[in-house]
């Protein structure tokens, strides 16, 4: 049974002065995709703690100064599921960015971003983030993930 078709997800991306540290998504969804941190929220746990197990699973890092700059729900045309996802950003962490089973790290200069690879609403939004301004917004995705509508706005 399908009653709740909202999913709450977090994303993280490490931002250090002029570079910033993405993963390429080796399986699952979003696969081939260079993309922040992060994944669904477990029931019962808050939404820091799932930020920081996602980094720990992901790339074995744990993060202190996590900033909340977003919240963006992105729907499917023909998907009921609404993906409402938590953008934060921190800047310091602790361990050594490290390849998994799901995620390749790598820094990339602010310059130099792969928007190319990225989901296509990164570029409507990381330019924001990256001034650490917070925002808001909605997505709709056709089967192949292309935009087909959204909206953004400052908060
Ligand atoms: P499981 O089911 O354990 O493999 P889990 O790690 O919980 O998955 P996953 O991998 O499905 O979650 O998380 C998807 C990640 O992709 C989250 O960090 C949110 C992020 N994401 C989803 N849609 C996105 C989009 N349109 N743009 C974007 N990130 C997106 O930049």
């Amino acid at each position: 049974m399908e009653n709740n078709p909202k999913k709450i997800l977090t994303l993280c991306i490490i931002h250090q002065k002029n570079k910033v540290l993405l993963g390429m998504k080796k399986r699952g969804f979003g696969q081939g995709r260079w993309n922040g941190f992060g994944g669904k929220i477990k029931e019962g746990e808050s939404i820091i703690d799932a930020a920081n197990r996602e980094l720990m699973e992901e790339i074995g890092i744990k993060v202190q100064d996590f900033q909340h700059l977003g919240v963006l729900d992105f729907s499917w045309k023909n998907k009921p599921e609404i993906l409402q996802v938590h953008i934060f950003k921190a800047s310091d962490f602790i361990g050594v960015p490290s390849e998994s089973e799901e995620m390749k790290p790598e820094w990339f200069s602010v310059n130099e971003i792969p928007f190319q690879e990225m989901w296509q609403d990164d570029k409507h939004w990381l330019p924001l983030f990256l001034e650490n301004k917070k925002f808001q917004g909605k997505f709709l995705f056709d089967d192949a993930d292309n935009i087909l509508d959204y909206s953004l706005d400052l908060v």
